[in-house]
């Protein structure tokens, strides 16, 4: 499934001479791809064909690649590695960095847009879920948060927003592609799943939950919050195996 992500990542952004896709291939280079897996593995799990899904998959993926490179930019978290290599304002130019982020941004709306066998009426549900989770109630809200209030008294909506929100449309996606009517249950696996994430991230910098909680009581929320997850993604069709799959390797990742 990640090789069939990688090709239509590849079809979407080909080489060329372009400066700016030059620099968007950069930093889309070595992603985990976990988000579009998630968004498959709910397709299949409702035994859709998965080509419905892999340009919805990869707009996902855009949006990510776009809140990293915005997210290690010198006026934000100031990083100089990410994905193993430099970050791309440190191989380019904060210039450079910083369009490259608007055009992922645009881009994954234009690839939602032009999404093959999907109706109008699910692109229409595709394109709100995107925006709403990466928008002011989402990821950008939980960044707003994460930059500029008290970080203690914010701590599960910072997370949530931050982190779980593309989570959850990563695999309100599946729902969608797959005609479900109700999205609950995939919102509920994607706000536990994605706080889970979150404080795994934060117990593997040492920082954030482990700062606050401690660390045996930031495993411990990690863990409930996986299993409460495992228990929501069993109720789905055939018990859904994959998507379990990739729920664990979320959680019990080394890197
Ligand atoms: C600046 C618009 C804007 C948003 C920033 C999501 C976010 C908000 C910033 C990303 C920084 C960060 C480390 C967030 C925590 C979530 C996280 C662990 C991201 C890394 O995701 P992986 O492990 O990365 O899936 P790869 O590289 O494998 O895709």
């Amino acid at each position: 499934m990640k090789d069939l992500i990688e090709t239509t990542l590849q079809e979407l952004i080909p080489p060329s001479t372009s400066k700016l896709f030059e620099a968007a291939l950069y930093s889309l280079e070595g992603g985990k791809r976990l988000r579009p897996l998630l968004t498959l593995a709910v397709a299949d799990t409702f035994n859709q064909p998965i080509e419905t899904a892999l340009y919805p998959a990869c707009a996902v993926e855009l949006i990510h690649t776009y809140s990293l490179i915005h997210d290690d930019l010198p006026c934000m978290d100031d990083d100089d590695i990410r994905r193993d290599k430099p970050t791309l304002h440190k191989a380019y130019s904060e210039s450079r960095a910083i369009l490259t982020g608007d055009f992922l941004l645009t881009y994954a709306f234009e690839v939602l847009a032009k999404a093959p066998q999907l109706s109008p009426n699910q692109k229409n549900a595709l394109i709100l879920t995107l925006a709403k989770r990466a928008g002011s109630e989402g990821m950008i809200g939980g960044q707003v948060l994460d930059m500029e209030e008290n970080s203690h008294e914010h701590f599960i909506e910072m997370r949530l927003k931050k982190t779980g929100a593309l989570i959850s449309a990563a695999l309100e996606f599946g729902g969608i592609i797959a005609h479900q009517e109700d999205l609950t249950i995939l919102q509920t696996i994607g706000r536990d799943l994605g706080l889970a994430f979150q404080i795994v991230d934060d117990i593997l910098d040492e920082d954030g939950a482990v700062r606050m909680l401690g660390l045996t009581s930031a495993q411990k929320m990690a863990e409930d919050l996986y299993h409460s997850a495992l228990e929501h993604i069993q109720t789905l069709p055939g018990g859904a195996p994959l998507l379990t799959t990739i729920a664990n390797e979320m959680i019990y990742r080394t890197v």
